[in-house]
């Protein structure tokens, strides 16, 4: 028999995945957010995390809780939605999870099982925020940050990030493949794969990094081709979207969603972090690259697209908003997917138009406090002419 708190907390799981989702009120007229995340730890299913048998668990005690779901890889396949949650345990370990939802805005539902990757590399300690590419060459790829303790130092929290590459036609066979190796950059986190060849070759979206926290010299998202994704080795990196002065991007940025192809471009929605007295604040920005060179930056809005607003501004890592999953569907309706602080995950809908007229009609950053006023004196002039004219 069950224990009776099963059924309480069995019934409200239930309530919570076959809640409804609403557009909030938010307007700015780009995206639509919504009142609640698409998933938090509640969504994670009681065989996870209880021992469903009285006898070895009395209390009906969580026995291997879980403490956040956050950044999630995105894919759409045969008209489905699905999250390859980052899913970190009360043991601070992150792991993978395949949630699927029939509309992209509610009723995401986890697989039976986490997914068990290859065990192949002995060092690895934690791994996360899985980037999901579907390639031209036939596979889903994704590509996750593999963590593991940097024993060259004589310091107990330091770590060394890489990139780890798997494979699958499903989403429930995964095969490992080597790490990335970048020739001339130390570290490596927020990588991602592009869907398709570059002069013939497998290209990645890199984020060079001289430590595991500080980009320190990585001057922004750079990008890498290779020929050989099972043994993947990048020489050169050049740069796409960089880092500059008094900006968002500032401290560092990365790579988010897997770039999506459009007529115009190939749209990049990325995060972007500056320093502040309350330390890091990662805000979500887009910018576009040239259909012909993806590394080629055509296009990029002055400013954040999406940054922390409300409850999502405090968590396990406050003042965060991070994406590494977006998806479009056969209507061009695009569904940005985004953490808070670190600790669970909503979701932001728009279409492509609406995108595409976003990253090429925002006008950039001119840089300086006086060139924006002189921006804003720009629209306003034109809006109270218009205005005038109107009435
Ligand atoms: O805590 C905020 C984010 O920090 C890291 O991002 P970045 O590499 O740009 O600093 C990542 O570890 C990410 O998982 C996390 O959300």
């Amino acid at each position: 028999m069950l224990h009776e708190r099963y059924y309480v907390e069995k019934e409200k799981q239930e309530k919570l995945l076959n809640r409804k989702n609403v557009k909030s009120d938010l307007y700015n007229g780009i995206y639509d957010r919504y009142e609640y995340p698409v998933l938090t730890r509640e969504h994670i299913p009681l065989t996870w995390r209880y021992d469903l048998n009285p006898e070895t668990n009395p209390y009906f005690m969580e026995r291997l809780g879980i403490n956040a779901v956050m950044n999630s890889g995105a894919i759409y396949l045969n008209g489905k939605y699905y999250l390859i949650a980052r899913i970190e345990g009360n043991d601070r370990k992150s792991f993978f999870g395949v949630a699927e939802s029939d509309n992209g805005i509610d009723g995401f539902k986890f697989w039976d099982y986490p997914i068990l990757l290859d065990d192949v590399c002995p060092e690895e300690t934690n791994v996360y925020d899985m980037r999901l590419t579907k390639h031209e060459d036939g596979y889903i790829y994704g590509v996750f940050c593999s963590e593991s303790k940097d024993t060259s130092v004589n310091d107990l929290s330091a770590a060394v990030a890489a990139a780890g590459i798997v494979r699958t036609k499903d989403l429930k066979h995964w095969e490992r493949l080597d790490n990335l190796i970048t020739l001339r950059s130390p570290q490596q986190r927020n990588v991602v794969l592009h869907p398709e060849f570059v002069d013939g070759k497998y290209a990645f979206y890199t984020r060079p990094m001289d430590d595991f926290i500080d980009t320190g010299s990585g001057s922004g998202i750079g990008f890498g081709l290779c020929d050989d994704i099972t043994h993947a080795v990048i020489d050169e990196e050049k740069m796409t979207s960089i880092r500059k002065y008094h900006t968002i991007t500032e401290a560092k940025n990365g790579a988010g969603a897997t770039p999506i192809k459009t007529d115009k471009c190939w749209l990049h929605i990325a995060h972007g972090v500056r320093n502040t007295a309350a330390g890091l604040r990662y805000v979500i920005y887009a910018f576009a690259t040239d259909l012909k060179d993806p590394s080629k930056v055509i296009a990029e809005p002055s400013g954040l697209l999406i940054g922390p607003r409300g409850e999502e501004r405090v968590g396990d890592v406050s003042n965060v908003v991070f994406t590494n999953g977006a998806i479009v569907n056969e209507n061009n309706e695009l569904y940005i997917y985004y953490a808070s602080s670190d600790t669970r995950m909503h979701v932001a809908t728009t279409t492509i138009d609406k995108m595409l007229d976003y990253v090429f009609n925002t006008p950039a950053d001119p840089g300086r406090s006086v060139e924006c006023v002189a921006q804003r004196c720009e629209l306003i002039k034109k809006n109270l002419e218009f205005l005038k004219n109107e009435e």
